[in-house]
């Protein structure tokens, strides 16, 4: 141990076995108040934990955390789900009993990417550094957990430490597939392919709008379930918009294949897609699954699943590629995880089945509604009431009901907001038709979801539409 001084500021250091964060370079950091001979201005300490090497440090939080190998909350992930929790856990237990595991610098807001694969936002726009949105109070562990182990309440990180928890939130999110497709994701090299889904091949798809000159557009859905399952065929329709105002529209022929049985899982929402596709010229082909890329000869190989063995080739001169997908593989290597390897949680109170101090939230758990990060907002909302509930021996007793919605972009200046629950009913928020393509919802998808997200969903005071609903609807049926 030693004491490294800085004119009046004093700073201890020493060794810690193991070492607690590879942010750290296997050294704790502590400022302790009593070292310090005049109050000192957080840009000041700042600068420092900057200059010993600690980038990401947040003074009053992270370094004064790092320290530590356990935590009463332990939240895996920092996407939608993960800082949305550690700001509610945060608001819940007060600064220093948090951490959110999270590898990555960058923090998408994913929905936008919608819009960026059609040129009406830049991918710049849909991200922040993780650092910022952050909450102040919550340790980041910058770590890619690899083995979460319930029965000893640790889990074990990619630089080998060990972090103990009394309660665990796992907020993993999903994987993507393209390797599952033949010539994927090497037919990314080439140009006229591009998939929204990821925050590499986004760009490629605008690329490939722009230089579409005639022939087909194809967009895929895989066989497996998908977050935002909305979101392949709003770029199919954003496509179609863009190639009408290009005058290119004549010379396209735009072809939705996808693996499911229907256009949109709610039937109210279907019927008005399936006038849509009909108005604007679209041919939909159910059940076909893409299996291969020539991304060379521009070709599209889909099986028919209904005729296991059947093959059609599609030439292409742009293809939009929705990746088939699965859990993440942590969860699905943990005994967390149910016979297909998602999270394995309660439907109504997101508490695991079978560990009661481990909780669920997004596209990593199996509750059977499509993963979105409205859905995202109203699971928050009930799991901080049921964790509430459990702290102080109570039962949990808020439900969730599924709620999801999806911003079915149209076109440049129209949405069908579909909004719904378990049972695949209409859950709307406004007391009008949502079935209708509207320029108020794209406005919202456009300007005003983005702001609700940053501002709302991720500081943990936004979960979900639930009370203005009611609100809205008084007095109605
Ligand atoms: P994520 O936000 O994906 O976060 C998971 C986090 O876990 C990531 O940060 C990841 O780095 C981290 N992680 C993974 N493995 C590890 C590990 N081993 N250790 C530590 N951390 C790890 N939703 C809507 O509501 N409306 C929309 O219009 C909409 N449109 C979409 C359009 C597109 C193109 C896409 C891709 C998504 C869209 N979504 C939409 C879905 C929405 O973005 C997701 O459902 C939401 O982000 C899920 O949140 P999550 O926290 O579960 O997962
Ligand atoms: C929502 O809450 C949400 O999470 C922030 C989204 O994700 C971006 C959405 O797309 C939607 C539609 C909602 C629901 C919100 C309202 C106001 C209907």
């Amino acid at each position: 141990m030693g004491i490294l001084s800085c004119r009046k500021i004093k700073v201890r250091f020493g060794r810690l076995s193991p070492p607690v964060s590879p942010a750290l370079h296997g050294y704790f950091f502590s400022v302790s108040p009593k070292y310090l001979a005049f109050p000192v201005k957080k840009h000041i300490m700042a600068a420092l934990c900057r200059s010993a090497g600690f980038g990401a440090c947040r003074l009053h939080t992270s370094c004064r955390a790092s320290a530590k190998q356990h935590y009463k909350m332990l939240v895996l992930g920092g996407g939608s789900g993960g800082i949305a929790m550690g700001a509610r856990m945060k608001m819940m237990l007060g600064a220093d009993k948090v951490a959110v595991v999270e590898p990555s610098e960058m923090h998408y807001y994913q929905p936008l990417w919608t819009l960026a694969g059609a040129g009406a936002k830049t991918i710049a726009s849909s991200g922040r550094t993780t650092s910022s949105v952050m909450p102040s109070g919550v340790k980041w562990v910058k770590s890619k957990v690899q083995e979460i182990n319930p029965d000893t309440n640790t889990v074990r990180t990619d630089d080998g430490t060990e972090i103990s928890y009394e309660y665990l939130i796992v907020a993993l999110g999903l994987q993507l597939h393209f390797e599952k497709i033949k010539g994927l994701p090497e037919g990314f090299d080439h140009p006229k392919i591009g998939s929204n889904y990821s925050v590499e091949t986004v760009e490629k798809t605008w690329a490939a709008l722009q230089n579409f000159k005639e022939g087909n557009a194809v967009f895929s859905f895989p066989n497996t379930p998908v977050k935002c399952p909305g979101a392949p065929q709003k770029i199919m329709y954003l496509s179609d918009a863009f190639l009408r105002k290009t005058g290119k529209r004549a010379r396209a022929n735009i072809i939705y294949n996808t693996s499911l049985p229907v256009l949109f899982a709610v039937k109210k929402y279907a019927d008005a897609l399936w006038d849509v596709v009909k108005e604007r010229d679209i041919k939909v082909n159910l059940r076909q699954n893409l299996i291969e890329v020539r991304a060379d000869k521009q070709e599209a190989v889909f099986e028919n699943l209904d005729k296991p063995g059947e093959t059609t080739v599609f030439q292409y001169d742009m293809l939009h590629v929705t990746p088939p997908m699965g859990p993440n593989s942590v969860v699905k290597g943990s005994p967390l995880a149910d016979e297909a390897g998602w999270l394995d949680v309660d439907k109504e109170n997101l508490q695991h089945k079978k560990y009661p101090n481990v909780f669920g939230i997004g596209d990593c758990t199996n509750l059977p509604t499509p993963k979105t990060a409205a859905g995202v907002a109203a699971q928050s909302a009930v799991l901080h009431r049921n964790i509430e509930k459990i702290l102080k021996n109570e039962n949990p007793d808020k439900k969730y009901d599924g709620y999801t919605s999806c911003p079915l972009v149209t076109s440049y200046n129209t949405v069908v907001l579909a909004e719904f629950d378990y049972n695949l009913q209409p859950l709307e928020t406004f007391p009008i038709n949502q079935a209708k393509e509207r320029r108020l919802m794209y406005y919202m998808k456009a300007d005003v979801m983005p702001h609700l997200y940053w501002l709302g969903l991720l500081k943990g005071l936004w979960g979900g539409p639930e009370p203005y609903r009611k609100l809205l609807h008084l007095g109605m049926k």
